[in-house]
């Protein structure tokens, strides 16, 4: 029986570590770290997201604010709100709640993100800094992953890390961090990849940011792997007061029994990435104020 690698227990050690040192800063006369939220629309899932990322910074002490954006915003309009952000020196990190609507391009948003302030890293400066030394902020997820294993003493140097899922936000930034920090072997699986089964077979580690329910089944895993599922899914389920219930990307009755460590979902990755956010923001708060 595998080990349940405990997101949310280590998430919440995490916070309780940020909140003294909150708590230290306000002696000291400072103001606290501030993260913004800016949400587009009202896409349900987001609304969660961004709540989550709220409560987390009540928790640990930050100023936290919402700015609620109508979803037939213009690009040009938010663009701008986003330079009140970067201009507004009370503001430490902000995020922009992904997805947005589709008639905005993330790509031109992403772009006019301030790096300094970016605290998901997503910016192509963050980015092009994952696998360096002085990497400033790095993506929320794969950086709560590294920081899972980290925590569990899961050693990744020499391993065979299967990443399934190449998007900007995980897959890719995984991959690098893994191969990069986490000096292991990375094989990135995605949509054209030909007999998937036989990649995951050979992972020491996988990674599974797909977002299909039941994509990886017990005879895609070698016995003894380490499972990390990414996938947060909204599957129907009557007993639910919601009336769903979250899955993640992997058969986990039937993969547990092979794994030696696997991610719940929920309480496996989903709170470390809202941790991350938080370790990101307190980052940027001290080099704005010249403490690092
Ligand atoms: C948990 C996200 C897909 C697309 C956009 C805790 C979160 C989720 C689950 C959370 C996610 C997923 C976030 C749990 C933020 C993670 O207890 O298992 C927290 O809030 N997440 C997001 O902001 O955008 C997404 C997934």
């Amino acid at each position: 029986m595998a080990v349940r690698l405990d997101g949310k227990k280590i998430s919440s050690d995490i916070e309780q570590e940020i909140a003294a040192e909150v708590k230290e800063l306000i002696a000291r006369g400072m103001r606290p770290p501030h993260l913004a939220a800016v949400l587009v629309g009202d896409d349900g899932p987001s609304r969660t997201y961004v709540r989550n990322k709220m409560k987390a910074c009540e928790v640990v002490g930050f100023r936290s604010s919402l700015i609620k954006l109508p979803e037939d915003i213009s690009e040009q309009e938010l663009i701008a709100r986003i330079e009140d952000l970067n201009r507004d020196d009370e503001v430490d990190g902000y995020i922009v709640q992904l997805p947005l609507p589709e008639h905005i391009s993330v790509e031109h948003i992403i772009d006019i993100i301030d790096p300094k302030k970016d605290v998901d890293g997503f910016t192509p400066s963050n980015f092009g800094k994952i696998d360096q030394e002085h990497h400033s902020l790095l993506p929320a997820t794969p950086m709560g992953v590294m920081e899972l294993l980290k925590r569990y003493r899961i050693e990744t140097r020499g391993k065979h890390c299967v990443v399934v899922g190449k998007s900007h936000i995980v897959g890719m930034p995984m991959g690098i961090l893994l191969a990069g920090p986490g000096d292991a072997t990375v094989t990135i699986c995605h949509i054209y990849t030909r007999d998937l089964a036989t990649h995951t077979r050979m992972a020491d580690i996988l990674v599974v940011a797909v977002g299909k329910p039941n994509l990886i089944t017990a005879d895609m895993v070698k016995e003894g792997v380490v499972v990390i599922d990414v996938g947060i899914n909204r599957v129907p389920d009557g007993t639910k007061k919601k009336g769903y219930a979250l899955r993640g990307d992997v058969d986990f009755e039937g993969v547990e029994p092979k794994a030696s460590y696997i991610t719940p979902v929920p309480g496996g990755v989903g709170p470390m990435t809202i941790a991350s956010l938080i370790i990101n923001t307190l980052e940027a708060y001290k080099k704005r104020h010249g403490l690092l």
